[in-house]
């Protein structure tokens, strides 16, 4: 008889139950589990798979996010094409559709159609042997993608494993369906990429795309891909023996572990069909992620084999577009922007038009590549764009339409704000301005350092920043803290109580967390959450400065790109001395802040804490400060040598890591009741 290891057993209990975990959580959206629990469970499976490596499987829940980014994808060939969708954009185009196939037939009666969302993502193909996950494609041209099997462990609502529970197994099965980014999170990553000085992405299918093709799959998991299965192939062999109808393989799909999108409907004419379009017209813009029309299939597996494709796509089935919303109007002008990066970013004003319920006038043209490529000229009518939440674009010009006298768009060659010569590196899209004191950057600069993420300093906005660089009182934000109460008051309509709360403001920006002042810095790539990794890794200035580039990139969730710009920022001799100026200033440049000693209540005197997640009634602030008036230290990270963990709503990583450290922790009653007890 052989003898299975109990650790081997335990292993695969643990994989099992964390699969179950994660798929009643990321598909059923009903969790069968605390999460302290899961956690406690996988970090047990982690450390069995550490101590034993040859349990590691490729379908174990702790192969989701790889260790190491790829330099390039592999090409891969589809062994069943991945074929495109024709289009309808209308009920007229659709019957005629309808029309089209049923001629091909000799009797059609009695089919249905099956009505699907479209969802407005990125096609995947993914390929499971023996039940598990092997490789993941993406569509490419439909005969070729690109194998981002890595990118695709990440995403969590994908199975890595299938579940055969009362189905025959199936020994390999190619499951196709569109990755998709949720609304918000497009939002987020959108807001964070402003933040960084990065260009946004226009969609979330771009955002989506994009991501997929991201090298380093760490970044891929932070960015919260999700998945709708749509259809499944068994290579070699009749679908229709496991099943027979496109509403069952959805079913199987379902059972198979995967999520499918629920707003399917199987319709029985195509007055019907036109129903479910016209409802989800309107229905849509309620849904968290983005449609952009309804996918139209014949039912029975038998009539979709009978019609077949043709060069380009199935005869069985069709993409019902709903219109986008677009709008015809006049480019009146280009400007240019220069942001806080250097990035001169040309801008289309245009004659104001409605559209999405908001009214347009003006509209990104990224850069001179985009311009070129559309070839819009002042004077141009142009279809501009807008859906939802997305930011306008300009789609195409209607050239029929251009006036005699236009001449195409160049690129300044000279900043327009400060005047120096402009830069475009070779292989970049971006033209720059790189003269670091560029009023413009300088502007940026001090926006950023001010804004809500960073330094926090109220009262300082746009008009005062402008005036304060204009009036030449400000060339770096270090000498925001030199400002006195008299120079503001030589500001327009500045008055004495104004100026008195705007030095204190300044001042008590010192006391802001490090990792506040690395993302105020504004170094390409680093957004707020980014700043947050470095510092935990990196817990004061010297150690980062100091810190090789290959270091700072193995940091969870930081790339090679993030790395090398923090790399090189700390390697320009203008910056270490504004970090030396803003070290003098007292700005908190490292992860410990100093405990306030208070005579009467010292209890916490000795003891380190760790304030992480929203409290229930205290800011977080506030939090810090009890504990420091008690005597305590706080710090911005959990090592071993925090004492406690005060512990509020969707706390992450420190929760994790002092769960790791058997650190005790604290919630916001036991604090306070700590304080209280004499
Ligand atoms: C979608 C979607 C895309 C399978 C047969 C031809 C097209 N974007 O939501 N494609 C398909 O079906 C494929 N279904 C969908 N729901």
């Amino acid at each position: 008889m052989i003898q299975i290891q109990p650790e081997a057993k335990r292993t695969e209990e643990l994989r099992q139950l964390l699969q179950q975990a994660s798929y009643a959580y990321y598909v059923l959206d009903a969790p069968i589990m605390e999460d302290a629990v899961y956690d406690q469970l996988y970090r047990e499976l982690q450390q069995l798979e550490t101590q034993y490596p040859e349990l590691v499987t490729p379908d174990s829940p702790t192969q989701r996010v790889g260790e190491r980014p790829a330099t390039h994808f592999m090409s891969v060939r589809h062994n069943i094409p991945l074929y495109s969708l024709e289009n309808a954009f209308n009920i007229d185009e659709l019957q005629a559709w309808d029309q089209r196939w049923r001629r091909q037939l000799p009797t059609t009666d009695g089919v249905k159609y099956v009505s699907e969302l479209k969802i407005d993502g990125s096609a995947l193909a993914l390929t499971y042997q023996d039940g598990v996950l092997v490789r993941g494609a993406t569509r490419g041209d439909g005969v070729t993608g690109e194998e981002i099997t890595q990118n695709v462990r990440t995403i969590r609502s994908i199975p890595l494993r299938l579940n055969f529970d009362g189905i025959e197994p199936i020994e390999r099965v190619e499951v196709r369906g569109e990755a998709f980014l949720p609304l918000e999170v497009f939002k987020q990553i959108n807001e964070e990429r402003q933040k960084a000085g990065e260009q946004l992405f226009a969609n979330p299918r771009n955002a989506a795309a994009g991501t997929l093709r991201q090298l380093d799959s760490r970044i891929v998991a932070r960015r919260r891909l999700d998945f709708f299965a749509y259809t499944l192939h068994i290579p070699g062999m009749d679908d229709a023996s496991i099943a027979n109808t496109q509403w069952e393989a959805l079913e199987l799909l379902q059972k198979m572990g995967f999520r499918v999108n629920p707003n399917h409907q199987l319709c029985e004419s195509l007055a019907e069909v036109a129903e479910y379009y016209k409802y989800w017209d309107t229905e849509r813009l309620n849904l968290p992620y983005m449609t952009d029309g309804v996918v139209v299939k014949l039912n029975a597996f038998k009539l979709q084999e009978q019609l077949g494709f043709t060069q380009k796509f199935p005869r069985w089935a069709v993409a019902l577009k709903y219109p986008a919303e677009e709008a015809p109007t006049r480019v009146e002008n280009i400007a240019v922007n220069v942001g806080r990066t250097g990035a001169l970013t040309p801008l289309a004003e245009m004659r104001p038009v409605q559209l999405a319920g908001t009214t347009v006038s003006r509209a990104t043209l990224h850069n001179s590549d985009r311009i070129a490529q559309l070839d819009i000229r002042i004077g141009d009518t142009v279809i501009v764009r807008k859906a939802g939440e997305i930011i306008p674009e300009v789609v195409r010009v209607i050239k029929e339409l251009r006036p005699a006298d236009t001449v195409p768009f160049v690129m300044p060659s000279h900043c327009p704000v400060c005047g120096q010569e402009v830069v475009r590196e070779s292989g970049e899209a971006v033209t720059r301005c790189v003269n670091a004191s560029c009023a413009a950057i300088l502007k940026g600069s001090i926006e950023h350092w001010v804004s809500r993420d960073a330094l926090d300093i109220k009262g300082v906005g746009e008009k005062l920043v402008h005036q304060l660089v204009d009036k030449g009182l400000v060339h770096s934000v270090a000498d925001l803290y030199d400002l006195t109460e008299a120079q503001l008051l030589s500001l327009e309509r500045m008055g004495e109580k104004s100026a008195q709360k705007l030095v204190d403001a300044i001042a008590q920006s010192k006391n802001q967390p490090w990792h506040r002042v690395l993302y105020g810095l504004g170094i390409r790539h680093v957004g707020s959450v980014n700043a947050q990794l470095i510092t935990e890794k990196y817990p004061d200035v010297e150690k980062l400065e100091t810190a090789k580039q290959s270091d700072i990139a193995g940091i969870y969730g930081i790339g090679a790109e993030i790395a090398q710009s923090v790399y090189q920022w700390f390697h320009i001799d203008a910056n270490q001395a504004l970090i030396e100026r803003l070290r003098n200033t007292g700005l908190q440049l490292a992860a410990e802040e100093t405990a306030i000693v208070n005579e009467s209540n010292q209890k916490f005197v000795g003891k380190t804490f760790v304030v992480t997640g929203t409290l229930p009634t205290l800011k977080r602030d506030e939090a810090k400060a009890l504990i420091q008036k008690a005597g305590g230290k706080v710090t911005d990270s959990v090592s071993k040598k925090t004492d406690y963990l005060v512990v509020g709503e969707d706390a992450g990583s420190k929760l994790a890591k002092a769960q790791a450290l058997g650190i005790t922790q604290l919630t916001e009653v036991q604090l306070l009741n700590m304080l209280e007890d004499e």
